[in-house]
């Protein structure tokens, strides 16, 4: 495959753009190759600047749940582009998308739209301080939730692929309010509490994992991680940044039958554009301001032309018949990827859930951070390697989803498994 054009850009953007890029994970320096281009992609398909075509398992890193391209969105994106782009004040759209997604999500009475899920995750830390009166919060080794001070302790996604020990930048004093527990493990969140009586104000989770890879939760960790809150007043907040509308219609909280008290959403719910958003009971979402003493704001948040794009992603995926295709494609994959380690003999361990999977370079199995962070990531670079020759798109890190969309058909998925199973024996050979 000819990457020419792709590396000449490179050179172009590395002079203007700290690493050539505008988010780290994407620069493929982890695993020693020359960033993609794109051009243009559509369906589950996307054509870099060399013209060369890829399969594409990344999928904008998950809003892309049912490919590139989808003729609604394009057409409410542009019924609203001719009224106009950027409002800065409050419009339809904004009520026309806070209605599905209130609807859709238990316990979600309100919402708060920002424009990404970093804004939303920092906001909803913000919101629960607020609320309570607390400092503290905890957050899991290996949970990523965007890249605010006091979230980037202990992160996976950029930061574990980079192993960044803790980013300069980050005062010790804001780090100090961070406390960081072990995923999977309620009971280091119990302890947690305990040595810190009255002062949490917060458990922030991604309650099935897919910044260290993907992990789903152990029975009854999220059950027990409920339990906790309740027990010592701090408010349990779901980030739902990928798996909401995603793992079920109703996000992680609705496939595995547990309420948080704040959630965060991104990605789909902008159909591709920036939005992200803050989602609660009445009672404690009403602490922002304007009503409440939290300050949040954004000239772009509620933008017209990204809530015209989600709500019409949310209408898509209310059509009958969509999940039980994404799940079973998610399953497909997961066999694949257990038939690929299984043929090529490669020291490999597959985790996924619903349309989320990962290929971890161990044998262990992967439940926590400590599992993951032991897998051989040289390895992943050469298989990551081959599969870009074989004209495949996953994430350039061990510690990130294969994002499988209803765009993909089976065929797409088998032959995915194929290239699997040959890059893995090469890599071993
Ligand atoms: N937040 C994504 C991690 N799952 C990656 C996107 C990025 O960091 O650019």
């Amino acid at each position: 495959m000819n990457h020419d054009t792709s590396k000449t850009l490179f050179d172009q953007a590395r002079q203007l753009m700290p690493g050539g890029v505008n988010s780290p994970v994407r620069a493929f320096s982890s695993v020693g190759e020359t960033p993609v281009f794109y051009e243009r992609a559509q369906g589950s398909r996307v054509w870099d600047a060399d013209g060369n075509e890829y399969v594409d398992f990344i999928g904008s890193w998950g809003p892309m749940l049912l490919g590139h391209g989808l003729p609604s969105i394009r057409q409410a994106v542009t019924d609203q582009m001719a009224k106009g782009v950027s409002f800065g004040a409050p419009c339809r759209n904004e009520i026309i998308l806070a209605e599905k997604i209130c609807t859709l999500v238990e316990g979600a009475e309100r919402v708060r739209m920002v424009s990404s899920g970093t804004e939303a995750t920092m906001s909803a830390i913000r919101l629960a301080r607020g609320y309570t009166g607390r400092e503290k919060f905890i957050k899991f080794e290996g949970n990523y939730h965007g890249h605010s001070d006091s979230l980037l302790v202990s992160a996976g996604s950029g930061v574990a692929t980079f192993s960044v020990p803790g980013t300069p930048g980050v005062t010790s004093g804001t780090a100090a309010d961070t406390l960081v527990a072990r995923y999977n493990d309620a009971a280091s969140v119990e302890a947690l509490m305990e040595a810190n009586p009255g002062q949490v104000a917060a458990v922030i989770v991604e309650p099935v994992a897919g910044n260290m890879g993907v992990v789903p939760p152990e029975p009854g960790f999220l059950e027990g991680l409920r339990a906790a809150c309740d027990a010592h007043g701090a408010l349990l907040i779901f980030d739902e940044v990928i798996t909401g509308f995603r793992v079920a219609l109703g996000g992680a909280s609705a496939r595995f039958g547990v309420k948080a008290d704040l959630y965060t959403f991104g990605k789909i719910i902008g159909g591709g554009f920036p939005v992200g958003c803050i989602a609660g009971s009445g009672e404690i979402m009403d602490y922002f301001s304007p009503v409440g003493p939290v300050y949040q704001a954004g000239t772009l948040s509620g933008n017209p032309v990204a809530m015209a794009a989600g709500a019409a992603m949310l209408d898509e995926l209310c059509k009958p018949g969509v999940y039980q295709d994404l799940e079973e494609k998610g399953q497909l994959m997961a066999q694949v990827l257990q038939d690929a380690v299984a043929e090529s003999g490669a020291p490999c361990t597959v985790n996924s859930l619903g349309t989320l999977s990962t290929l971890f370079f161990t044998t262990q199995r992967v439940c926590s951070w400590d599992q993951a962070k032991g897998c051989d990531t040289e390895a992943f670079a050469r298989y990551f390697s081959c599969m870009l020759e074989e004209g495949y798109l996953i994430a350039p890190s061990q510690f990130e989803a294969i994002f499988v969309s209803a765009a993909h058909s089976y065929e797409d998925i088998r032959n995915f498994g194929a290239a699997v199973s040959r890059s893995l024996s090469r890599v071993f050979s």
